[in-house]
C-alpha cells in the first residue's frame, strides 16, 4: 500500500429524481447505475469507486427517499440508512429545479441529525437553472440548512463545477486504505447489472404505474472471455402490463432486449445475447419470495 494513501466511503443520498445515479456515473466515469426521468429508478446501494494516484473515493448511490409503505419500500430506506451508516461523508443532491424546500428539509434533517461526518449540499441541475431562480435559491440554503458543511451548485449532466465538488470531497477525506485495486470500478457483478440494464429500458418506454410494477431478474447467464448470454425473467403485476410491455407484436420488449444488448456490450465490452421473458406475479412487491428473485430483500 502506497503511504498517505487517503480513502472514504461517500453515500449520496436525497429525493427520488434528483440526479443522484447521474453524478456518480460522472463522478467515477462509467455508464454504471441506471438513469430515466421517473422517480424511483435507484432499488439498490450500488458502489462506484473513483480512483486517483493517492486517492480512492467509494460512492454509495441509493434509492430516492420517500415514505410509502409496502415491503419494497421499506427495502429502499433499508438501503439508504446502510449506506449513511457506512459513510464517511455524504453529498445530499437537491434538485434545483424542483428544490420542494420542505421534504428536503425534512430528509436533509434526519439524515444531519443522525450522520457524525460531513455533509456536503449538492444543488444539481445547474445547467438548467435561471439566474433569477438559482440566487435566491443558493441564499435560502445556509440559514435552512446550518448543519451542512459545504453548500455547492452543479450539473451533473453538464459537468460545470465537478472538478470543484471533487476538491470539496477531496479536502475531506481521512487517510485510509486502498479497498479496491485500480482496475475495479464497482462490486456488482453482470448478473446484476444486466437485469438493471433491462429495467432502464423498461423504465424509458413505460408510463404511469408500469414501471413501478416491475422486477427483473437474470436467471440464467454464461459469460466467456468474448461474450454474455443471459435468460432474464421480467415481473409484472397484471396481465394487462404484460401486454404493455410486450407491445405490439413484440415491439416495445424488442426494443428493450436491442437498446440493453448493445449498452451491455459497451459496458462490458463483450456480445451480449439476451432472451426476455414476461411473467405476471399479482402483488409481487409484497412477496418475499419474489422481492429475493429481483434482489430487492
Ligand atoms: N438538466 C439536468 N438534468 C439532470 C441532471 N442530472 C440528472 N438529470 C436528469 O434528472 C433525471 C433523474 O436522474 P437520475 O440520475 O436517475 O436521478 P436519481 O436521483 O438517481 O433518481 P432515483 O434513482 O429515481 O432516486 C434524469 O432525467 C436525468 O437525465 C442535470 O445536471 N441537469
Ligand atoms: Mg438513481
Amino acid at each position: 500500500m502506497i503511504s498517505d494513501f487517503r480513502s472514504a466511503w461517500v453515500a449520496i443520498v436525497g429525493l427520488p429524481n434528483a440526479g443522484k445515479s447521474t453524478l456518480l456515473n460522472q463522478l467515477i466515469g462509467k455508464d454504471l447505475a441506471i438513469i430515466s426521468s421517473k422517480p424511483q429508478t435507484t432499488r439498490n446501494q450500488i458502489l462506484g469507486i473513483r480512483h486517483t494516484e493517492t486517492c480512492q473515493l467509494l460512492f454509495l448511490d441509493t434509492p430516492g427517499f420517500y415514505q410509502g409503505k409496502m415491503k419494497i419500500d421499506a427495502f429502499f430506506r433499508q438501503e439508504i440508512d446502510r449506506s449513511l451508516s457506512e459513510a464517511d461523508m455524504i453529498l445530499y443532491i437537491l434538485d434545483g429545479k424542483r428544490p420542494s424546500l420542505e421534504k428536503n428539509k425534512a430528509f436533509l434533517d434526519i439524515v444531519c441529525a443522525n450522520a457524525k461526518v460531513p455533509v456536503v449540499l449538492v444543488v444539481n441541475k445547474l445547467d438548467i437553472l435561471r439566474d433569477h431562480h438559482l440566487i435566491p435559491l443558493l441564499s435560502q440554503l445556509p440559514e435552512l440548512f446550518p448543519q451542512v458543511k459545504e453548500i455547492i451548485p452543479v450539473s451533473a449532466k453538464s459537468r460545470r463545477n465537478l472538478d470543484k465538488l471533487t476538491e470539496i470531497m477531496e479536502a475531506l477525506v481521512p487517510e485510509g486504505p486502498q479497498f479496491y485495486p485500480e482496475e475495479q470500478f464497482t462490486d456488482r457483478g453482470p448478473q446484476f447489472l444486466l437485469a438493471e440494464f433491462v429495467r432502464e429500458g423498461l423504465f424509458r418506454k413505460t408510463e404511469e404505474e408500469v414501471p413501478f410494477s416491475i422486477g427483473v431478474s437474470v436467471t440464467e447467464l454464461v459469460e466467456t472471455e468474448t461474450k454474455i448470454v443471459a435468460g432474464v425473467t421480467i415481473f409484472v403485476e397484471k396481465e394487462g402490463q404484460k401486454g404493455i410491455v410486450i407491445g405490439e407484436d413484440g415491439e416495445l420488449l424488442n426494443w428493450v432486449r436491442k437498446h440493453t444488448s448493445m449498452r451491455a456490450r459497451r459496458f462490458f465490452n463483450k456480445k451480449v445475447e439476451l432472451s426476455l421473458w414476461v411473467k405476471v406475479k399479482p402483488g409481487w412487491r409484497q412477496n418475499d419470495g419474489v422481492l429475493k428473485q429481483v434482489g430487492l430483500k
